[in-house]
């Protein structure tokens, strides 16, 4: 696992420790929130690179079980794992958890955004791309099941109808305020453009959506990263 692609900026607070992938859309997930959270200054970026299957490596096992991306690793060692759980975390910092909700009423609906998102779409290309494309290659794709890819494939089409139907109705996925939902949304996309999963012409308000997000500073922020990794690993 090698170094370190954020922009740092000398601060007293606490440091976090994220390991993860510089153009990975789960990665990103974690990334829009730090800078949503003003927390890029604060954060190390330990690169773990998923086509040569490190995160598969025991030593990274070691870090998360899942053998997923992203983790983030606390001063006194606590790592979590999971994106929506790493997100509450950072969220919850400053006592004004913007991304998660506030009352109980906004924490539950976008709970049940945020889950529906990652089931209906961002998993589901997941699956379409380690199962219904070559994935990360054959040295860590052990098992493929084609069928199933394809079939997660269309049902990420029809998670993207369905987001489509609720934008038509509300400026974000939850009601009028940007979240983790649509945090999640936006890594649906992110790996949907990597895998060339075409969104349907018809889905306008989801695109004019997608379009907003782009103006976002944190997704700017992001995107920044990516282009500085890609540069670094060319
Ligand atoms: N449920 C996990 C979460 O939300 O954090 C899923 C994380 C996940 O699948 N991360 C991807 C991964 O590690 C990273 S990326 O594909 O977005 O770059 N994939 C590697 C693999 O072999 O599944």
């Amino acid at each position: 696992m090698t170094s370190s692609l954020a922009p740092q900026i000398e601060t007293n607070a606490a440091r976090l420790k994220i390991y993860d992938w510089f153009d990975g859309p789960y990665p990103a997930r974690v990334r829009i929130a730090l800078a949503e959270k003003g927390l890029m200054a604060n954060t190390d970026f330990v690169s773990v690179n998923l086509w040569t299957g490190e995160h598969k490596q025991p030593e990274f096992l070691a870090i998360n079980y899942s053998g997923t991306l992203p983790v983030l690793e606390l001063d006194d060692g606590t790592r979590i794992a999971e994106c929506t759980a790493i997100t509450q975390y950072l969220d919850s910092l400053d006592g004004n958890p913007t991304l998660s909700g506030t009352t109980a009423l906004e924490k539950g609906l976008i709970h049940m955004m945020t889950k529906r998102a990652e089931i209906e779409f961002l998993d589901a290309v997941s699956v379409y791309f380690h199962h219904a494309t070559p994935g990360l290659g054959p040295k860590v794709e052990l098992y493929q099941n084609p069928e199933w890819g394809t079939k997660m494939g269309e049902k990420a089409i029809r998670g993207m109808r369905y987001f489509d139907s609720v934008l038509r109705g509300q400026p974000f996925i939850v009601g009028d305020s940007f979240s983790m939902a649509d945090i999640t949304v936006l890594g649906g996309m992110i790996f949907a453009s990597l895998v060339k999963l075409p969104v349907p012409d018809d889905c306008v308000a989801l695109r004019e959506w997608h379009r907003r997000m782009q103006e976002r500073p944190s997704v700017q922020a992001w995107r920044a990263l990516v282009e500085q990794g890609a540069a670094q690993t060319a």
